[in-house]
């Protein structure tokens, strides 16, 4: 047991329930702040959620939102946390296009609140953040690889909320002393990846067109180039980060880039379906297999009204001073996703999107 406490805003995300187990592993007592909803959302944490009723449980979940200062307040007055991690954002892009304001609430200012929070109970001085930044700050391409030095570029109501949230957490850490850090996380993603995010909605596409149940794909830029890692080795790093003795800002990314088409061809190469493209633009639809069934179409609206073209992170700083690095290369990645949505639908055969 370490005898620490974590608060994890954003704990029925994927990254949120990657890290809570990790936090468990390491003996932590974990706290982690959960939405209200009308549906179900605690999925991704079932395995590890504890009965209250049992004795001495070290997972316990609290209603929380990030647009709720006094509720962020009251959360942290009661847990009392050594690591807070802030993982709770409304994380889609072309979301952020049609909800621009929400997120700028809920990510941009949401994580003033916490660090607001932190200040008013008196905590600046021992309670330790993680923000969860990330690669698309970096936006319009200045340099290649990405790196902590290289100029950010927002374009998305999304990325210019990171932004924000970027800047604040550098300035408490300036201005109080906090031990505040970044983590820029390029993409990461894994079988607990949201389903609406591009890797996710290939690989259960794929299965499913495989077992017979989908007829076609529809996506959008098929040319942007990624960092893809993988989610569970992503949090490892965000707690490395808080072990340091020093808060500062660290890139985790794989420094491989790969074009959405190809992670498409290897998520159908994972069924044993070989896919040749048709079509060369993006703006060409009807991408086909060979067979001359065309399994991938373009749909112009998955376009954003801005686009990312191209993320590489150059991971050598977390390397050298977290001793972290990635294990899992994206085509392994995409492997893993569709053999692990193949399990899922073949468990449930009846709910077609469970
Ligand atoms: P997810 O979208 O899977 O999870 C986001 C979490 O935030 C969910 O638990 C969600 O709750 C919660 N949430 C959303 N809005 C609010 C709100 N207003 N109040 C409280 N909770 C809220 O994201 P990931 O796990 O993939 O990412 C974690 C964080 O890392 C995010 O901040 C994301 O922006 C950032 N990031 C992610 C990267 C990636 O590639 N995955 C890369 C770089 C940064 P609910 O489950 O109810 O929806
Ligand atoms: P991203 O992830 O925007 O990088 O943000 P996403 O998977 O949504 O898009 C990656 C790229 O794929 C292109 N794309 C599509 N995207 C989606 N979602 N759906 C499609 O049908 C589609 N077709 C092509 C996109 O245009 C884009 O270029 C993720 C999120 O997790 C953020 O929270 C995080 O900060 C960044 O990664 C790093």
């Amino acid at each position: 047991m370490t005898g620490k406490t974590a608060l994890v805003t954003g704990v029925t995300g994927q990254d949120g329930a990657y890290l809570a187990q990790l936090l468990l592993e390491k003996g932590y007592v974990v706290h982690g702040v959960k939405r209200r909803s009308s549906s179900f959302n605690t999925g991704r944490i079932e395995d590890i959620y504890q009965d209250p009723h049992v004795d001495g449980p070290r997972f316990h979940l609290h209603y929380g939102d990030m647009t709720d200062s006094t509720n962020l307040i009251r959360i942290i007055q009661e847990t009392r946390p050594d690591e807070i991690y802030n993982l709770a954002a409304q994380s889609h892009v072309q979301v952020s296009f049609e909800t621009p304001e929400y997120t700028a609430n809920a990510d941009g200012i949401g994580t003033l609140r916490m660090l607001e929070a932190i200040r008013i109970l008196g905590m600046e001085k021992w309670t330790r953040f993680y923000q969860a930044s990330t690669s698309e700050l970096y936006g319009l391409v200045q340099e290649v690889p990405q790196r902590e030095t290289t100029p950010f570029y927002p374009r998305s109501p999304y990325a210019a909320a990171k932004l924000y949230a970027y800047w604040i957490v550098v300035n408490y850490r300036e201005a109080y002393g906090m031990h505040a850090s970044n983590g820029i996380l390029f993409n990461h993603e894994s079988p607990l990846r949201g389903e609406t995010f591009v890797t996710r909605k290939i690989t259960r596409a794929v299965a499913a067109i495989k077992l017979g149940r989908q007829e076609k794909l529809y996506l959008g830029n098929l040319d942007a180039q990624r960092d893809w890692g993988h989610a569970r080795e992503y949090v490892e790093g965000m707690w490395r980060m808080l072990q340091q003795d020093i808060a500062d800002d660290y890139v985790l990314a794989t420094g491989i880039t790969t074009r959405v088409r190809t992670f498409v061809e290897w998520a159908f190469k994972e069924t044993g379906i070989e896919i040749a493209w048709k079509g060369k633009g993006v703006d060409e639809k009807g991408y086909c297999v060979e067979t001359g069934k065309c399994l991938v179409e373009v749909d112009p609206r998955y376009f954003r009204p801005t686009e990312v073209d191209l993320l590489i992170g150059d991971p050598t700083k977390a390397r050298e001073k977290l001793g972290w690095t990635y294990q899992t290369t994206p085509q392994a990645l995409a492997a893993e996703m569709v053999r692990a949505d193949l399990e899922v639908m073949l468990e449930a055969p009846i709910a077609k999107d469970a």
